[in-house]
């Protein structure tokens, strides 16, 4: 019984040692030495892969080495392949640590006044208390709802938006397609984290940009694809969003003359608002090993209807 690790590099040693500790009678190889591949019956890996079953007849789980599963095609894993997201605990409190900093900085125009100072010019804007502050996460999963427990104590006026009904405590919860647009028309800052599947691409459009109050400000730390790029930018020209703050493109990195780069009402990070973290996701590997042996089903799994 063997994992194989496909992931970062850099990270190997320390997967390596916390299976060590955890696991110890599962044997780690790092890629590209798989050695006899017939061994392989768990993958931890970023990207898709060519082949997967006939490279490795007995896998019997891919853990994907990041939250998201959208570069994985399900169609393509047979139905006893379990395909399982890595989330854990500290993940979700890196990215509510990435959506505060975000959100905070839209709502105290942090964007103008880095301008103001490009310009040396000293020009105060009228502070808007949270507490007038419409903040709408979309997307209420493991990330959205820690997200939103994390902006509660600011005193921001709370939204959010799912497929199917969630009730959050400080939050007004809205549900489907239906209410997509009573949602958007509450976030004065929108917060993305819903998953890239064939239902969410293209979600932050002309037409849902256009749904946001005037002056909105827009987080994307979903995907790129959630975005069309060119409406957002037609949005900000415009005014009708006053600021973004993406942490995630359709193209990463960016060409070198994408307008995003020197946008002055765009914050860039090169998706780093949170990653997998090696001890959560090791322990989410050997709990579902445990599971399996009881006969239990495996936590953390992908639905194939669903897409996340
Ligand atoms: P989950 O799968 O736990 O939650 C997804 C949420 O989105 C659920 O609430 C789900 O609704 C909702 N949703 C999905 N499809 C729709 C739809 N069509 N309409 C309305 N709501 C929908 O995901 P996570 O919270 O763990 O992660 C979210 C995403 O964050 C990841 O897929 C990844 O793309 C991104 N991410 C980005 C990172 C970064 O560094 N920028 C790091 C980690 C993740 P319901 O509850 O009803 O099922
Ligand atoms: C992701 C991740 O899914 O970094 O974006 O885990």
């Amino acid at each position: 019984m063997a994992i194989l690790y496909m992931a970062e590099p850099g990270s190997a040693a320390q997967w390596r040692q916390a299976f060590h500790e955890s696991a110890p009678e599962l044997e780690f190889r790092e890629w590209p030495e798989v050695g006899d591949a017939r061994d392989i019956e768990y993958l931890i890996a970023w990207k898709a892969m060519p082949r997967l079953m006939a490279q490795f007849p007995n896998l019997s789980v891919l853990y994907s080495a990041g939250a998201g599963v959208d570069q994985f095609d399900l169609s393509e894993l047979p139905e006893h392949v379990s395909l399982v997201r890595l989330v854990d605990g500290a993940m979700a409190d890196i990215m509510a640590e990435y959506v505060t900093f975000a959100v905070l900085a839209l709502h105290r125009d942090i964007l103008t006044y880095q301008n103001s100072q490009r310009e040396r010019r000293w020009a105060p804007l009228p502070i808007i208390p949270a507490c007038e502050r419409r903040v709408g996460v979309m997307g209420l999963g493991n990330l959205g709802q820690v997200a939103l427990q994390r902006l509660q104590p600011l005193g921001f006026q709370l939204h959010a938006w799912s497929r199917s009904p969630k009730a959050v405590a400080g939050a007004r919860c809205y549900v489907g397609n239906e209410q997509l647009h009573a949602f958007l028309g509450q976030c004065d800052i929108l917060i993305n984290l819903l998953p890239l599947t064939p239902e969410t691409t293209g979600i932050l459009n002309a037409t849902t940009l256009d749904a946001l109050p005037t002056g909105a400000g827009v987080v994307n730390v979903g995907r790129g694809a959630h975005v069309i790029e060119q409406d957002l930018l037609a949005a900000l020209d415009t005014g009708k969003v006053a600021g973004a703050v993406l942490d995630v493109l359709d193209q990463e990195p960016p060409l070198p003359d994408h307008p995003f780069w020197r946008h002055p009402r765009v914050l860039l990070t090169p998706h780093i608002a949170s990653n997998v973290q090696v001890k959560g996701a090791v322990d989410v590997i050997v709990r579902n090993l445990h599971r399996a042996r009881s006969g239990l089903p495996l936590l953390n799994t992908v639905h194939r209807g669903k897409g996340y």
